[in-house]
């Protein structure tokens, strides 16, 4: 059987990214440099996902970020101001900035440095003075990759009094650089059409622009980047510009928490090459957020800037907690966790020669960036300490508070192991196991109520489907510590059945299923059991979503029958349509009201076969989007939450998040 056969697998977001670089030389002999232009773009486009990281949404969508990080590179070395990105009416994009124009004059291989910026893998560098760039950074590829992943680029640069336009095919150039009139500003302007043979997808989400544009903008304060949709239906206009950097970014992530310090602290440092900024906050919430980014790329995987920051910070709670003798000398020291409960915290780093490393590349590996951040974190957080003393004492005790729940938290594992060593079998008996031991063979279904429970045992291929059955609500882990998560029964027997641990322990490797889907009736309370299941796995067992490995089950809404014929629709447009089709003599039409009314053969054929069934997939690519989205819906205020149902009425009834 081959779990990945599935009739459809439809993403909710993807958010793939497997990238290797690729170095070429670039060599001044212009016949050489003729061949390996032809070679650079040939690979690129041999092999997209080793430059873009791969060819669906995610690197459509990459292909901006790679033209604008060369705009914000012209706005860091202090050239551009403004940079507006367009979505056009037939999803090309153009990416126009004030900067100083892309270089037009004659390169030793006798082409325009224009031209050979945009052919030859890497150039850009060898133009540049030695700034810190964000362009070859991530991926590193530069504008071109996007040249060859186009159909047609067209450039426009304003520089030394002229105007000039260049355009390719295919990364070939087609038009060569050509004088077209005369201007006093400067400027690049790149229009680009996303290639349909090489991306499954080529519709731009406005959405997924607008995060990141938006994340730059603070990210590089002062910087006005504007984002317009052309699109039919879809026109928008939106200017992200702050003049508060960090500091308004680590508010803004807060705006729907209840913060302890008003004002964010910042400070800022730098030693060599090396420059460093950190805003925090800290809010009620029991969550950590930390966004680190180095170069303007997001550190996902963390790094030494992190581990940094994170003894820095622990040490200066400690040090000033038993100096006030808020910590008496015979308490234990706060844990770093403790310290962190409910902190959002941005780092941004400049780094002159990043070492970017793991999976996805996304984890800074520069050692001595580790004692660099330490020894800022500890000045700033220490004189910040002792400038705010009542403030202070609210997140010591906070803290404290969260060692508490810690201990009690450890105190009823240590239990639950202990009983689960001297059971038999350790699995939770409400669990039907399935048979294969392989765990990317094995998935799990959660399933709400023991009614559908036990038409979902029948009805499961035993051999690679488990079932669990979940009784009730689960519990809001927003609103809880881990020591009230870790009490509760479901939760409990999801852990047990999972089998890779919670938290700062949990081990994707252990998973003992390659998928968790979850199977919920299609009603209110079935979409608040998802949510809620949702909110429990990205705040506790984060790397499952990251992985891509929960899925939600689409059972049928419909059954229609006609004589000896039956078939399943799974939304009201969906029934419309069939009854257009086959007509309405003779049918009756079932509305299940749960999957409890469908019996095992039913649920099977319709939402468990992996020939038959859809499955959609929770992929979270925006972290700092997802934590607004969760607190927001499990949260405390109320008014937030109202506002967020009213505006994303759609999104809520469709994936009820
Ligand atoms: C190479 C060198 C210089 C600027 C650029 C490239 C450049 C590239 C892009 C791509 C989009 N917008 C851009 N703006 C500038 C430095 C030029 C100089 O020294 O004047």
């Amino acid at each position: 059987m081959d779990l990945e056969e599935n009739k459809q697998i439809e993403e909710i977001k993807i958010n793939h990214e497997a990238m290797d670089r690729e170095v070429t030389a670039v060599n001044s002999a212009y016949d050489a440099k003729q061949i390996q232009v032809l070679e650079g773009l040939e690979a690129v486009r041999k092999r997209p996902g080793m430059y873009i990281g791969d060819q669906s949404s995610h690197g459509l969508h990459h292909l901006v970020s790679e033209v604008v990080d060369n705009s914000i590179d012209e706005a860091l070395a202090g050239y551009c101001t403004h940079i507006v990105v367009t979505i056009h009416e037939d999803n090309s994009i153009t990416v126009q900035d004030n900067g100083r124009g892309i270089p037009v004059d004659m390169h030793d291989s006798g082409k325009p440095a224009v031209e050979v910026v945009l052919t030859v893998l890497h150039a850009g560098g060898k133009f540049g003075g030695n700034g810190y760039k964000v362009s070859g950074g991530l991926h590193g590829v530069g504008v071109s990759v996007v040249n060859a992943l186009s159909t047609a680029m067209d450039v426009t640069v304003k520089r030394g009094g002229k105007i000039y336009e260049i355009s390719f095919v295919r990364g070939i150039t087609k038009t060569p650089l050509h004088e077209v009139g005369t201007t006093q500003e400067t400027g690049t302007s790149v229009h680009f059409s996303p290639d349909p043979e090489i991306f499954t997808q080529t519709v731009y989400d406005y959405d997924v622009l607008k995060y990141r544009l938006r994340e730059l903008a603070f990210l590089n304060k002062g910087i006005h980047i504007t984002l317009i949709d052309e699109r039919d239906g879809q026109k928008r206009e939106e200017v992200f510009h702050d003049e508060g950097g960090i500091s308004s970014y680590v508010k803004f992530l807060n705006r729907n928490k209840e913060v302890i310090n008003a004002d964010p602290v910042y400070f800022n440092g730098r030693k060599d090459d090396t420059i460093v900024e950190i805003a925090l906050q800290y809010t009620t919430s029991y969550s950590e957020n930390i966004y680190g980014y180095v170069n303007n790329i997001h550190t996902e995987e963390g790094g030494t800037h992190l581990s940094g920051l994170k003894i820095a910070l622990t040490r200066a709670a400690n040090d000033f907690a038993r100096r006030q003798g808020i910590l008496k000398p015979s308490d234990a020291a706060l844990s770093g966790e403790d310290v962190r409960e409910g902190l959002t915290c941005v780092i941004n780093l400049k780094v002159r020669e990043p070492q970017f490393e793991g999976q996805t590349k996304t984890k800074l590996g520069n050692s001595e960036v580790r004692g660099i951040v330490d020894s800022i974190v500890t000045e700033g957080m220490s004189e910040y300490f002792e400038e705010n003393p009542a403030i202070t004492k609210k997140i010591i005790e906070k803290s404290i508070m969260a060692a508490r729940a810690r201990e009690a938290a450890r105190k009823a594992r240590d239990l639950t192991r202990r009983k689960n060593a001297l059971e038999v079998s350790s699995l939770p008996g409400k669990l039907a196991d399935c048979s294969v031991k392989d765990p990317m063979q094995a998935e799990i279904y959660l399933v709400e109520g023991d009614s559908a429970g036990g038409s979902a045992k029948q009805g499961r291929d035993r051999r690679f489907q488990a079932i669990l059955p979940l009784r009730g609500k689960i519990l809001n882990v927003e609103k809880a510590r881990l020591y009230k998560i870790l009490n509760n029964e479901e939760i409990r027997t999801m852990i047990t059945a999972f089998g890779s641990g919670i938290g700062e322990e949990f081990d994707i490797a252990k998973s003992r299923y390659g998928k968790i889907i979850i199977m919920t009736d299609a009603d209110v309370d079935g979409a608040h059991i998802r949510t809620l299941l949702l909110t429990f796995f990205y705040r506790y067992m984060k790397p499952l979503i990251e992985h891509g490995r929960v899925f939600i089950a689409q059972p049928p809404l419909y059954l229609i029958k006609k004589r000896s014929q039956h078939w399943y629709t799974y939304s009201d447009d969906e029934l419309t349509q069939k009854l257009d089709e086959i007509g309405r003599d003779g049918i009756t039409v079932q509305r299940y009201k749960g999957l409890g009314e469908m019996n095992p053969e039913q649920l099977w054929e319709t939402t468990m076969d992996p020939q038959a069934r859809t499955v959609l997939r929770v992929d979270i690519e925006e972290a700092a989007e997802a934590d607004e989205i969760f607190s927001i819906l499990m949260g405390d205020k109320v008014e937030p939450r109202r506002r967020f149902i009213e505006e994303h009425a759609d999104l809520v009834r469709n994936l009820d998040l």
